[in-house]
């Protein structure tokens, strides 16, 4: 099968596009990587190409060797994925170290895979063994609301789970173990990926002050959504700020208690502290 035939290649691309239209992929903002299954890679074997050069990953994700990803390219645009797919997107494969990487197919008018290489292979190495290998897709998003709170909001765990799950009563279910914080770092480094890997170990997403949101899920559309509610909430809660400087009423610890009870999810005790 051609690769852009495969269906795994279509949902990839079809997320890019919904990103885009949301908004939080301007100019080269944003990336995406899919960790592909076995079955998959097969499909699409014909149309591969492996006589690319191995290039250092700038990481070392020995849990990932041999696996193959289908990611963005380093300063291609979301806005493009659909129109031009082998310009803008590509499938590699990582060597048996977990060192270096190599290009099999796309990116046919050069370039690199996206600059945040190191931040999605680390963070599907620790959701990799964390999920038993149900967790496969990383995405990246400037997202638009989540980016302003981190200008006003403490920059914890507690202050951003806390408030966003207050936002709309489906946050708590949709992401119950809450969200990490990543304070401002240099992009595009190891040095971020460790500290956003560390966060995956615990949570499926993490923010990036002033900068964006990373997402982990199964699957495209678990992973999308999950990305949708938590900027959803956040544009609840910068509205609600622009109106008000204060809460009149809210959603209270007891009562997210006993929306836990009732939709069977566990919500950690540490984010329900009392508020003055
Ligand atoms: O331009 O979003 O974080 C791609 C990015 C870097
Ligand atoms: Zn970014």
């Amino acid at each position: 099968m051609k690769v852009l035939e495969a269906s795994f290649v279509q949902g990839f691309m079809r997320m890019a596009d919904q990103g885009w239209l949301q908004g939080w992929h301007e100019r080269n903002g944003g990336n995406l990587s899919y960790r592909i299954r076995p079955e998959e890679i097969e499909s699409v074997r014909e149309d591969l190409k492996a006589d690319g050069e191995w290039k250092p990953i700038g990481t070392r994700v020995p849990g990932l060797a041999g696996e193959y990803f289908l990611v963005t390219g380093s300063g291609k645009f979301f806005s493009n994925v659909l129109r031009d797919p082998e310009d803008s997107i590509c499938i590699l494969e990582v060597d048996a170290a977990g060192e270096n990487y190599r290009i099999l197919w796309g990116l046919v008018n050069g370039g690199r895979p996206t600059s945040e290489l190191p931040s999605h292979l680390m963070n599907h190495e620790v959701k990799k063994q964390a999920t038993n290998g149900a967790y496969r897709v990383i995405y990246h998003a400037h997202t638009t609301n989540v980016i302003a709170l981190t200008f006003v909001l403490p920059l914890t765990d507690e202050a951003f789970t806390r408030e966003l799950w207050e936002m709309a009563t489906e946050c708590p279910v949709v992401f119950p173990d809450g969200i990490g914080v990543v304070p401002w770092m240099v992009p595009g480094g190891r040095e971020i990926a460790v500290a956003t890997s560390e966060l995956m170990k615990k949570y499926d997403v993490a923010v990036w002050a002033h900068h964006g949101l990373f997402c982990a899920g199964p699957d495209f559309d678990i992973t999308f959504g999950l990305a949708h509610t938590v900027e959803k909430s956040a544009e609840i809660l910068v509205k609600m700020l622009s109106m008000q400087p204060y809460k009149r009423q809210t959603i209270t610890p007891d009562e997210f208690r006993a929306l836990a009870k009732d939709f069977h999810v566990t919500l950690p005790e540490k984010f329900l502290y009392e508020k003055h």
